[in-house]
């Protein structure tokens, strides 16, 4: 059995020109496997650190080197000689070693590169595909995509007070048809954007930087492409929210939305209006990070069905996903591994939000690079649902065009379908 012979790392740069750390894991027979760090920009406070240099004017103190000394000395010492296909143990090693609750030591940025960049080296081991290496005795699925189309506020420098309009192609009969039918609302939007004499320059996650401060407008116009591709807003594709309300939170407590300040419950009340107004079926981070009484109003004021997902309110922790589950203020999980550290964590949530009734979407950062191991993870999870940005930039593509392989490869697992949207008798609370 190859064990780990050692592990290295150094800095490579990311889709916004930021220096990420890629780490690579050498196996006792010579082979080796390699895994980039992704980076968010709209980051929750409650997330692990992502490691930097912040002492020094390098890359503006954006750099990775302290990072990178992490993987190349303690974390390379702690794991050679251990078993690579052993991830639980691995990321177990990663965990002690840091010995932090923020993961401030090593830093998260290290540990998922590595995390991942061992998933690898198992895999490799064992001759099978990551997501099964990842998966285990779960059961495997397709994720359903929810895909972004417009972006404002962090990942478009402007627009709309809301973060992402996403799509979400839920009556889809499988993955390939689910990517066709964005691919067609992709282009629908970029002709109306055209026939407005809108600019169609694209934010940090290859959506279209909104063409509107009006959040609602945009909205519109999402449904608007949705029915210019041919298909039917509400019954065969759904729009999705972040809000990211983490970002428009003053320190009064008020929200502003473009450009209007209000309380948590009129904030609420708006998004309740556009629930009946419009196909949404999943809204995330309505609230702020640590706004739980605004999330409780919103878990009674949504309706039924929509899918209220907890991003910075969560931040990939299970204490936090557990209190949400208890206060009932929440009924899914964006689960991001850099936001715990390893990719063993991250499944971990997954599976915990299944047992307590509540789904899971796997998501991508803002800040990504062209390594596509979230694909794979997405579907090891059997979340059913995977979150990557739009259908534009390689650094998303390289995600998509992993998961299109795995659904053509010969053991492909089973599509995850609708998980329940469009059929509110389906909702799950
Ligand atoms: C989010 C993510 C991905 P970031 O808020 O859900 O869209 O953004 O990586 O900037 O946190
Ligand atoms: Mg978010």
């Amino acid at each position: 059995m190859a064990t780990i012979a050692s592990v290295t790392a150094d800095w490579v740069l990311d889709s916004r020109a930021v220096p990420t750390v890629e780490a690579t894991v050498t196996l006792s027979d010579g082979r080796y496997a390699f895994a980039q760090a992704p980076s968010g920009a709209s980051t929750g406070v409650h997330e692990s650190l992502e490691l930097r240099d912040t002492h020094s004017r390098r890359f503006s103190g954006r750099g990775v080197l302290g990072a990178v000394a992490s993987v190349r000395q303690e974390i390379s010492v702690a794991l050679t000689g251990m078993d690579a296909t052993d991830q639980i143990a691995l990321d177990q090693r990663l965990v002690s070693l840091d010995g932090t609750e923020d993961r401030s030591h090593l830093g998260a940025n290290a540990m998922v590169a590595v995390s991942a960049a061992c998933a690898r080296a198992g895999a490799l081991v064992n001759e099978t595909p990551l997501w099964a290496h990842l998966a285990g005795s779960r059961k495997a699925t397709l994720p359903l995509p929810m895909v972004n189309l417009f972006s404002g506020n962090l990942h478009a420098r402007g627009g709309m007070t809301i973060q992402d309009v996403l799509v979400v192609p839920f009556a889809a009969p499988d993955l390939v048809t689910s990517i066709e039918w964005v691919h067609d609302i992709y282009h629908a939007a970029k002709e109306l954007l055209a026939g407005r004499g809108a600019s169609t320059l694209v934010g940090d996650e290859g959506g279209f930087g909104a063409p509107s401060s009006s959040s609602e407008e945009c909205i519109a116009l999402a449904c608007d492409a949705i029915a210019l591709a041919g298909r039917e807003a509400g019954a065969e594709v759904g729009i999705a929210l972040d809000v990211a309300a983490t970002h428009m939170i003053q320190s009064d407590g008020n929200y502003v939305l473009d450009g209007v300040s209000m309380s948590s419950a009129q904030l609420v009340a708006t998004m309740a209006r556009w629930q009946t107004d419009y196909p949404i079926v999943s809204i995330e981070d309505p609230l702020a990070e640590d706004d739980w009484d605004g999330w409780q109003l919103a878990a009674i004021a949504f309706k039924t069905g929509v899918q209220l997902l907890g991003d910075d309110l969560l931040c990939t922790h299970l204490d936090r996903l557990e209190r949400a589950a208890s206060l009932g203020c929440a009924n899914a999980v964006l689960v991001k591994a850099n936001q715990i550290g390893t990719l063993s964590e991250a499944l971990a949530v997954a599976d915990r939000s299944r047992e307590l009734g509540m789904r899971a979407v796997v998501s991508a950062r803002s800040g990504e690079t062209e390594d596509d191991w979230l694909a794979d993870l997405a579907v090891a999870s059997g979340a059913g649902q995977i979150k990557v940005g739009s259908v534009a930039r390689s650094e998303r593509l390289a995600k998509y065009n992993r998961l299109l392989r795995i659904a053509r490869g010969a053991d492909s697992p089973r599509w995850s379908g609708s998980n329940g949207f469009g059929n509110a008798a389906l909702g799950v609370r």
